[in-house]
């Protein structure tokens, strides 16, 4: 039988060298590792359990709330709540970050994650998945602030996602590559399966809600043109598939190759993808697999966000398809 590599020694092989590794950030990625185990199962079981369907409430974003966002919501907080590493939670769910009780002032670890992102894809057995990152504290021995999650995500440390699809995946990041881990559900462990992974350089999908067109921007709708137009050889085999759960579509298009775009439009002149919880964790995976993430003028990963739910265009792919729409957005009027 072939050796498995399990995440938890793969994160402890990655540590060890690393001057002052205290073992502090191992204890924390395995228990964000293990809390997505817990919502894999939760998913899983969703309609046996009848959790599936709305509460009829509305989250800050002031969209409907489906009960599973709030089960996977909760059990990523119970679960980092006793880390003394940790100092605070942000979740997209939750309009203020929380404080953890073990670590609430001198913990040296932030984590901002969406807990159940592409909820619109819950109640019909479509792929979603919880999106993270992790980043250290400037100044510890006091209560963080909110100001502490909202530097650029080129300060983050370590970025990830779990999708929960045919199989449950963990693609995680801490600045040196991407690895990814399948779930065996009958060890209950995440074994390396995809290991080192760079993104493709082909524009094998599109991934855009062409539906919106009529609201996009001019710049959105020249930069969709050019590569629908097929007249280049790279575009000839470019398909087009949307999920509508991001973690999904950035998972697909990892692998295979290919552009997610959402942009800002008339109707969400902000955006609509939120930066902290999505924007940025995904922005340094697609950096760290060869591919690049912008917002149309800049980089994600330069972007100081205004407040935790701060939200901004979002493409991001391969470098070629990037810059080709950051090439409309300089010069197409809006
Ligand atoms: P969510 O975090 O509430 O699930 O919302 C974000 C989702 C993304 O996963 C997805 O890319 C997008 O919203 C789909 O939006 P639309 O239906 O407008 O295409
Ligand atoms: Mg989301």
């Amino acid at each position: 039988m072939a050796e498995l590599l399990t995440l938890s020694r793969h994160i402890l092989q990655s540590s060890q060298g690393h001057e002052g590794a205290t073992g502090d950030f191992n204890l924390l990625m395995s228990h964000i590792a293990t809390a997505t185990k817990v919502v894999s199962r939760q998913v899983a079981k969703a309609g046996l359990l009848n959790v599936v369907g709305k509460t009829g409430e509305t989250n800050v974003q002031g969209e409907e709330v489906t009960k599973l966002d709030i089960i996977a919501n909760e059990t990523l907080k119970i679960m980092l709540d006793d880390l003394p590493v940790v100092c605070a939670l942000a979740s997209e769910e939750d309009e203020s970050f929380v404080p953890t009780r073990a670590g609430r002032t001198e913990g040296r670890y932030l984590i901002a994650f969406d807990p159940l992102d592409g909820s619109s894809n819950i109640d019909v057995n479509v792929s979603i998945g919880t999106i993270f990152s992790v980043r250290r504290r400037v100044k510890v021995g006091v209560p963080a602030t909110e100001q502490d999650f909202l530097g650029p995500g080129s300060e983050i440390v370590a970025a990830g996602y779990a999708v929960y699809g045919s199989s449950t995946m963990f693609v995680y990041t801490t600045g040196s590559g991407v690895d990814g881990f399948t779930l065996d559900p009958g060890v209950g462990e995440y074994v390396l399966s995809h290991p080192n992974m760079v993104q493709p350089d082909r524009c094998k999908v599109l991934s855009m809600n062409h539906v919106h067109r009529a609201r996009w921007f001019a710049p959105t709708r020249a930069f969709a043109d050019h590569i629908l137009a097929r007249d280049e050889e790279r575009y000839v085999h470019t398909t087009g598939r949307y999920i509508g759960s991001l973690v999904a579509d950035f998972h697909r298009n990892l692998i295979y190759g290919g552009l997610f775009a959402y942009p800002a439009d008339k109707t969400c002149p902000e955006g609509k993808l939120r930066l902290l919880f999505e924007a940025q964790p995904l922005a340094m995976l697609i950096e760290e697999a060869g591919g690049a993430a912008s917002d149309g003028r800049q980089r994600i990963l330069d972007i100081e966000p205004e407040g935790l739910h701060a939200r901004a265009t979002l493409v991001i792919g391969n470098k070629h398809e990037v810059e080709l729409y950051e090439h409309y957005e300089r010069t197409h009027e809006q």
